[in-house]
């Protein structure tokens, strides 16, 4: 080989290095830009990633809004409301009934005819010098038939009347004047005057005898009194609703008093229900049966009335009926 040879292999020699240097570093470059692009990739990865936590927790929040919603639903508004108890409110009321509900009230009614109440007087209604007589009235006609017709009087006999010892009548002609007689045996009379009734209206009317005089009282307040002495005549029956005529209209809560009540207690008294053993209490009678013949008596005496002419059932019976009497 000579000197140019030689000089070619040298360069053939440099120029095969340089390529070979070349391709290496061509084949380095490449497999960095694929590092690039694979870092890339796991950015864009992560990013993916850090949306879908995102997403995820978006897709929390929502789920959790249902399940606030729900919580309402927890709250149980409905039951809360089943518990506000309606049944327990249904036990009350049931309970308040039972509790308010008042005892039936009843009065009788007469027919201004032929009826009447009749107790037999065992010595009770002997009154001597004192007594006092009262009741409840609603007349349902004032017109008179020319006879008397009574409240209440001390009658020798049932009827047919036959005398008495004191009445509490309608007078013959206009029975809104209404008052006491009695006698001892000398007789003295009161009277209310024309007007002293009104019908269809609860009334209160109540006569005293002290041994001085007698009194009579409207609606618990006095009214007027005229002179009288001496003891009353016995008699055999208290008689309820008639005299020589009889009543028309309601007559409920009959008091008799063995001696003359005071003026203040006729008022406090005369619309309230008494216990039955007040002292001096001779019968009462509030005629609440509503039914039957006996119109019994609420005090401590058993002074019983019988209604009409037998205790079986008769023209003279006076009829049960509702009250609606203003008193208790
Ligand atoms: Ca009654
Ligand atoms: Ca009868
Ligand atoms: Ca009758």
């Amino acid at each position: 080989m000579n000197e140019n040879q030689t000089r070619l292999m040298i360069v053939l020699g440099s120029v095969i290095a340089v390529l070979l240097l070349i391709v290496i570093v061509l084949l380095v470059t490449r497999g960095g830009g694929d590092d690039t692009v694979a870092a890339s990739s796991s950015t864009l990865e992560a990013t993916s990633t850090s949306e879908d936590s995102t997403t995820t927790t978006v897709s929390v929040a929502t789920t959790a809004a249902p399940s606030t919603t729900a919580a309402p639903t927890t709250t149980a508004a409905p039951t809360t409301t089943a518990t506000t108890a309606a049944p327990t409110t249904t036990t009350t009321s049931t309970t308040t009934t039972t509790t308010t509900a008042p005892p039936p009230d009843f009065a009788l009614r007469f027919d201004g005819a032929d009826d009447f109440v009749s107790v037999f007087d065992s010595g009770d209604f002997d009154f001597g010098g004192a007594m006092t007589v009262e009741a409840w009235v609603k007349p349902t006609s004032l017109v008179g038939t020319g006879n008397y017709a009574a409240i209440l009087q001390g009658a020798a006999t049932e009827p047919p009347f036959s005398g008495g010892a004191w009445v509490m009548s309608l007078s013959q002609t206009d029975r809104s004047n209404w008052g006491l007689s009695a006698c001892t045996p000398s007789c003295s009379v009161i009277k209310s005057g024309p007007g002293g009734l009104v019908v269809d209206q609860w009334q209160h009317v109540a006569a005293t005898y002290d041994g001085v005089a007698i009194m009579i009282y409207y609606n618990g307040v006095f009214l007027d009194s005229t002179p009288l002495s001496g003891d009353l005549s016995d008699v055999g029956f208290l008689l309820i609703g008639i005299w020589t005529d009889a009543f028309r209209g309601y007559i409920d809560e009959v008091r008799v008093w063995g001696h003359a009540r005071l003026p203040t207690e006729i008022h406090d008294d005369h619309d309230e229900i008494l216990v039955g053993n007040e002292p001096g209490l001779l019968g009462y009678w509030r005629f609440n049966e509503g039914s039957g013949q006996v119109a019994g008596d609420s005090s401590t005496r058993g002074n019983d009335g019988k209604l009409g002419s037998v205790l079986g059932p008769d023209v003279s019976d006076p009829v049960w009926r509702s009250s609606d009497v203003p008193v208790g």
